[in-house]
């Protein structure tokens, strides 16, 4: 080392054990340098020998510390490659010293934003760059510069370094990690601002929601109830409420319902897909260019549940598939039309409700609204429609899915977002093989799911509408054989969460998006 000294520069947020750690740098004959807060601890409350980066760098931190750590003497004394000559003569030239560990941890940006009064400027203030910085050179020089980022590897690292020293492997995975820990903060700023900017709209103060009548049903969602199906009087009306009905016996209130989710749940989807829905839930759901293919294996997925359900599609159904429906009683069957052929086998059925059904749904004011009753009012908010982008999701994980795994993980997470929270779906080759709805808590929403799959939840992959808050229901979904995950990730137990993972070899995978369905 030049000079023969050995240096350890320290920063960090979190300052737990480093008073420890450094004492113990300190004997093992480490000169430490430290930023304003860091310095502070590591003199005032350990009185240990300690730097200030601004006498090393010879330049004060400035812009209320934005800039701290990035200089070229702190930068050029990491990522100096110590086998080539010319490295070390260019440190020479600059009066720079080699540093030989990084310890640090960053501003506790998800903690800042999980305040929901969190303003804008305290976000952005506690978005940490120089950290990252210094903590993706310490990795990227691994083969001579070791880098901590976890207080929990104090201790074995503090005793290798009064010992033998790191070896190349164990600088290597202590890099590996360093990576991970920025990965996951830059995700979780990403994330952040990506919904900062999309709540930015707002709806009208006025709109005019007035309804007229178009029909009566013959009661409401029970028989005690009356009930009547409206449209905006201003504006079209799509969707299910403007459908055509070819065919059946009167729909009822809940028959508008089910129609509705088997309607939204299958115009989800770019590929052709078919949906078994009951109590506005998918119970069968399968996408697959044979559209008769699509609809069999949705009906596999459950076939005790499919009994007296809504069939959805999202392309005209052909005679196949008509002919694949014939054996199961169904109530009503939605899709955007029908081949003579196929309309002429479902008209077999006396009393099943079939219904074309033209374009998309409620606009009012030309936005496309989703409007909920609560007693004496009405919430409104704009749908859950949002371009999936595959190309921002993160695997949080060692293990990163398959290609299959991938295809299916897209699969299930857009069949998530219909199922009503705590939702979780179970699916493999692009089917649903088992779902857990409605549940107030997300474990027990695992538990049906395996339930429901049964001995094909083996090899499934698992989609939740929103973040794990415990590792437990990773443990299940292992358990149940699941071997890839994909969730919205945010959890203050991340890190919990991704070890379970881990360490059952599962694959999993942060779309930084939730879709929770009340
Ligand atoms: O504001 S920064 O983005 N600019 C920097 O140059 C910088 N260098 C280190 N934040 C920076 N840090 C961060 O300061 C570290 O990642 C650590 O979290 C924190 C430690 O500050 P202090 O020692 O003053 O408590």
């Amino acid at each position: 080392q030049r000079n023969g000294s050995v240096k350890a520069l320290v920063s960090v947020f979190d300052k737990t054990g480093i008073v420890e750690f450094g004492q113990k740098l300190v004997e093992s004959g480490f000169e430490l340098i430290s930023t304003g807060g860091t310095h502070r601890t590591l003199s005032e409350e350990g009185g240990l020998p300690v730097q200030q980066v601004s006498d090393v760098t010879g330049s004060p931190e400035i812009l209320d510390g934005r800039v701290k750590t990035l200089h070229p003497v702190i930068h050029g004394g990491i990522l100096a490659r110590r086998d080539l000559p010319a490295h070390i003569s260019e440190l020479e030239t600059y009066g720079i010293g080699t540093i030989d560990l990084v310890v640090g941890n960053l501003y506790p940006f998800a903690e800042t934003i999980s305040n929901p009064a969190v303003t804008m400027d305290d976000a952005l203030e506690n978005i940490d760059i120089g950290g990252p910085t210094m903590l993706r050179a310490a990795a990227k020089n691994f083969p001579s510069v070791a880098v901590v980022v976890d207080p929990d590897d104090y201790g074995w690292v503090a005793d290798r370094l009064a010992g033998e020293g790191l070896t190349e492997g164990e600088r290597r995975g202590l890099a590996a990690k360093a990576f991970q820990h920025v990965a996951r903060y830059d995700f979780t700023v990403a994330g952040y601002l990506t919904e900062e900017s999309s709540a930015t709209e707002s709806l009208p103060e006025n709109l005019d929601l007035t309804f007229r009548q178009v029909a009566t049903l013959r009661y409401g969602e029970n028989p005690h109830q009356q009930g009547a199906l409206y449209v905006p009087t201003a504006g079209q009306s799509g969707g299910i409420a403007g459908a055509q009905q070819l065919h059946g016996r009167e729909l009822s209130y809940n028959n508008l319902m089910d129609a509705d989710a088997a309607w939204r749940t299958v115009n989800d989807f770019a590929e052709p897909a078919a949906a078994v829905i009951k109590h506005a839930n998918a119970c069968g759901l399968s996408s697959h260019e044979d559209l008769a293919q699509a609809y069999l294996q949705a009906y596999d997925g459950d076939t005790v549940s499919a009994f007296g359900g809504i069939v959805g599609f999202n392309r005209t159904v052909t005679a196949a598939a008509a002919e694949a429906m014939h054996p199961v009683f169904y109530e009503v069957v939605v899709a955007p039309g029908y081949e003579p052929a196929a309309l002429e086998i479902l008209q077999r059925k006396r009393n099943l409700r079939v219904l074309a059904v033209n374009s998309g749904g409620a606009e009012l004011g030309g936005i496309s609204l989703d409007i909920r009753p609560i007693t004496g009012g009405v919430l409104i908010q704009t749908p859950d429609s949002i371009a999936e982008s595959p190309a921002n999701w993160k695997t949080a994980t060692e293990k990163v899915p398959t290609e299959t795994e991938m295809d299916d993980l897209a699969f299930a997470w857009i069949a998530c977002k219909h199922i009503k929270s705590n939702a979780i779906v179970f699916a493999r080759n692009r089917t649903l093989m088992g779902m857990g709805a409605g549940q107030p808590n997300r474990v027990v929403s695992v538990h049906l799911s395996q339930r429901i799959a049964g001995e094909k939840a083996q090899g499934c992959v698992l989609a939740s509408d929103a973040f794990f808050p415990f590792p437990d229901n990773i443990e299940l979904a292992a358990e149940a054989g699941v071997t890839a995950i994909i969730q919205p990730g945010g959890s203050i137990r991340d890190d919990e969460v991704i070890e379970a993972a881990n360490n059952h070899g599962i694959a999993m995978v942060f779309t930084g998006v939730r879709h929770f369905r009340h």
